[in-house]
């Protein structure tokens, strides 16, 4: 057998690093960090030489399974959209469109057909019932983005490789590998803030391996970073250090912000954060006086109380500080295959939900109400379900109540690697491609990216004969669910769905192709002058052409294509971030507009949550590990072998006060449920905090886990009451009020 390597970037999490992989044939030998990736240069973590693993996985799903009897048997791909077809046309015919409910999940924004098709499909199913991951994750920032720079994909990301101070809120990435801010190598890159002479903060309830190798970490009570931040805010005007800088002129709103965070001095806040006032003070200085500085808040700040609250004032310290767009500050990213955008501004609420009336935001609905809309009845009811890549049953609050509720629907459909907790209700199981498979572009974190990179690879090993792609297997079930039939011609509608594109750049004088004719551009995406690309390659050929390094179909010969992207390996390097503003502000008024009325709005709501008094009991927060990622890699041997992970970090002085041991046992209560854990006593956790990671309690009848059923752990978001931050519907996660008790 012929040893060969190949260069690939890691899909797994936000890192994107890339990947030597080592293979005989379709065999794994190994698979190393990428010495020579422009971005990674060589930086690995567990996960990611475990690809081979998943796609070696006898648990993962290679065909499609059709439930009968309770029991998933294996059938063919015809056989599986027949059924979906006679099964969920006739609920539409009766139901309408938006009684077909979808989620999803995290995974499709680490693939090209993920990010690109189930849009697609969406079109086609027409439903208003949308719900994915992202109201249990960064909901906020996109409201907060959205309202402030008017596109909430507009996310500024810390450009931690020039900065000289990183405030760090609510992120771990020594475990995380990094969010909203793509970075191989976050260890390494804030160890170089540090030799570089400047400071690392951190604040966390926890004293996370991120806190321990920064220069200094603050504890913060869960659900506060809202109240701190305003503070921060607070001080910055009250010791008058604003300093807008280069967007002096092009900032909205100064001086309702500086009335909005008055009543909010550190003073007044302390009790509720627990962070000393002259401590807040000092931290205020220090930012305001940095060369450059950025502040950075994550899940622990998002999935909160006040997560959309805390969310713009993050960006608000950042204007203040005149941080925003400028090197070593808070910038935005510029991907390759970036499009124009227009300025159209940014609204939330443009429909509610029907039960509890939460608001749409980005087109989509809080997932965390999906239980109430499908037990509600009702016109509107939501009667059947489509999941793609997504486990809600681990991943979303209140997971009795979905259990129930999915196991109630008429009708159900995953597009999933795996017969998992939320894919063991399904009526039909669609296999998604295995990693290794398909071929990957970051169409999303290219755009969150702390350096401007390129990076394509190929499929490393070919699909089994007879397996389509995932983008086909959404366009198959678009074709069904919209009445054109299971046998539609899958070539014929995605042609379709590129002449659209197609035709919107041509038609747009923004874009580099503005004016030409639709036709050049079909003949051009030939490869080879042979095999009409098509799908998401043909697509990312399209956007990266017409993106901001592309060739514009021959108008800048130098310029980036798919071809320049294959024959590099290791990643085009395409630099540093650069200045983007005023420019590429979408906000209708031109300014960032620093003060919304949207978001002024809710300040009233934080403002009463200062006198809130704490009644003793324990806040609950989550956690993640290295070698996790979220709830689906817990199948891999090499990840879940060892000590016990799923456990609930307790600190040494609240355990003395219940009398715990080391290895004792607690029952956790909260509104929503109750859970029997083992305890992990430490002094790197708040007294009054208690955290359990997410993602476990693989332990329910009808999954298809072998490794994962021996270490089954709980599911915390059984204890999660599907209470939501109010701006973006985001799910409260963290700072959930429990109770403790040895069992
Ligand atoms: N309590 C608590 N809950 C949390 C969080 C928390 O911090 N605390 N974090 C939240 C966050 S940030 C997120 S993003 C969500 C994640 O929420 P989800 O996306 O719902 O959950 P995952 O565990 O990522 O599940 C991914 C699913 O996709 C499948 N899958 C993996 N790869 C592929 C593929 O290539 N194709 C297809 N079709 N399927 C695939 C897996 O088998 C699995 O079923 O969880 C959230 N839940
Ligand atoms: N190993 C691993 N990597 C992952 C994932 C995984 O599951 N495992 N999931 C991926 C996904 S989908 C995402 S979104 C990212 C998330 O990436 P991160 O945002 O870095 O997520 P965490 O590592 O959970 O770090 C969140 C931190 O917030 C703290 N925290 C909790 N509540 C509060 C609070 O009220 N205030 C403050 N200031 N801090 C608080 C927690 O103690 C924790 O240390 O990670 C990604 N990478
Ligand atoms: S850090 Fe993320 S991208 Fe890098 S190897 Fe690990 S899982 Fe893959
Ligand atoms: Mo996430």
């Amino acid at each position: 057998m012929t040893t060969s390597i190949d260069f690939r970037t890691c899909p797994l999490c936000e890192a994107t690093c890339g990947l030597e992989v080592t293979h005989q044939e379709e065999k794994i030998v190994r698979i190393r960090g990428d010495r020579d990736d422009v971005f990674s240069h060589g930086f690995i973590c567990p996960k990611g030489s475990t690809l081979g693993k998943i796609d070696e996985d006898p648990d993962r799903v290679r065909t499609p399974l059709i439930k009968q009897d309770g029991n998933h048997e294996p059938a063919t791909w015809d056989e599986a959209f027949a059924l979906i077809e006679s099964r969920l046309l006739p609920i539409i015919a009766e139901h309408g469109n938006s009684s077909v409910g979808v989620y999803l999940g995290n995974p499709n924004v680490h693939s090209m057909s993920g990010t690109l098709y189930p849009r697609v499909f969406l079109k086609m199913l027409g439903t208003k019932s949308i719900f994915s991951a992202a109201t249990v994750d960064q909901m906020p920032k996109h409201v907060s983005s959205g309202l402030m720079f008017g596109h909430p994909d507009l996310i500024p990301v810390p450009d931690i490789d020039r900065s000289s101070y990183l405030l760090m809120l609510g992120a771990n990435p020594y475990e995380s590998n990094g969010s909203l801010a793509t970075a191989p190598d976050w260890p390494g890159r804030l160890q170089a803030i540090r030799e570089r002479g400047g400071k690392v903060v951190v604040v966390d309830p926890r004293r996370t391996r991120t806190a321990d190798a920064a220069d200094e970490h603050v504890f913060i009570r869960p659900g506060a970073d809202a109240l701190f931040l305003f503070a921060l805010a607070n001080v910055v005007f009250d010791e008058g250090l604003v300093d807008l800088g280069d967007l002096e002129a092009h900032v909205a709103g100064v001086e309702e912000v500086a009335a909005a965070v008055e009543p909010f001095a550190p003073e007044e806040v302390a009790d509720a954060t627990g962070v000393d006032p002259g401590r807040t003070r000092r931290l205020a200085r220090e930012l305001a006086d940095a060369d450059s500085a950025a502040v950075y808040g994550r899940i622990g700040t998002h999935t909160a109380e006040f997560g959309t609250m805390a969310s713009w004032m993050v960006d608000v310290l950042n204007v203040l500080t005149g941080n925003l767009d400028r090197p070593g500050g808070a910038m935005f990213s510029h991907a390759a295959h970036e499009q124009p955008r227009s300025p159209r501004g940014f609204q939330v609420g443009r429909w509610q939900s029907r039960v509890k009336g939460l608001p749409e935001v980005r087109g989509e609905l809080p997932v965390s109400t999906m239980a109430d809309e499908m037990l509600e009845p009702g016109p509107g009811q939501i009667r059947a379900l489509v999941t793609i890549a997504g486990n809600p049953i681990l991943s979303t609050p209140s997971s009795d109540r979905l259990d129930a509720a999915l196991g109630g629907l008429d009708f159900m459909v995953s597009v999933d690697i795996y017969l998992n907790e939320t894919s063991r209700h399904a009526d039909v199981i669609l296999p998604g491609a295995s990693p290794l498979r398909r071929p990957h572009y970051d169409f999303a974190f290219n755009q969150l990216a702390v350096r401007n990179v390129a990076n394509y690879s190929p499929p490393l090993f070919p699909l089994p004969d007879g397996t389509p792609d995932e983008w086909q297997v959404l366009l198959r079930l678009g074709a069904t669910v919209s009445g054109q039939g299971s046998d539609a011609d899958l070539d014929a509608l995605d042609d379709g769905v590129f002449g659209i594109t197609v035709g919107s750049a041509v038609g747009n004088p923004q874009s580099s192709i503005y004016g030409r004719e639709p036709e050049e551009v079909f003949s051009a995406t030939t490869e080879d002058g042979e095999d009409l690309l098509r799908g998401p390659e043909r697509m990312l050929d399209f956007l990266v052409r017409t993106g901001p390094y592309g060739d514009g179909y021959g108008a800048d010969p130098e310029g980036l294509t798919l071809e320049r992207l294959k024959k590099a390996p290791h990643g085009i390097d395409l630099g540093p971030l650069h200045s983007r503003l005023p420019e590429d502000l979408c906000t209708p008024s031109g300014k960032v507009e620093l003060a919304p009325e949207y978001l002024l709005s809710d300040v009233a709501r934080l403002r009463e949550s200062v006198a809130r008094v704490s009644n003793g009991g324990f806040l609950l927060i989550g956690r993640r590990h290295i070698r996790s990622n979220n709830s689906w890699m817990h199948n891999i041997d090499v990840l879940v072998k060892g000590k016990e992970r799923c456990t609930l970090q307790i600190s040494d002085e609240d355990a003395q006060r219940l009398g715990l041991s080391g290895d004792a046992r607690v029952k956790v209560s909260s509104a929503a449920g109750t859970l029997t854990v083992p305890v992990e006593v430490t002094d790197s956790i708040m007294p009054g905090v208690v955290s359990l990671p997410h993602g476990w309690g693989h332990d329910l009848e009808g999954s298809a886990l072998s490794v994962a059923a021996q270490r089954p752990g709980v599911n915390t978001n059984r204890l999660s009451t599907g209470a939501v931050d109010p701006g973006s519907g985001n799910a409260i996660l963290n700072g959930i009020p429990v109770e403790v008790v040895p069992v």
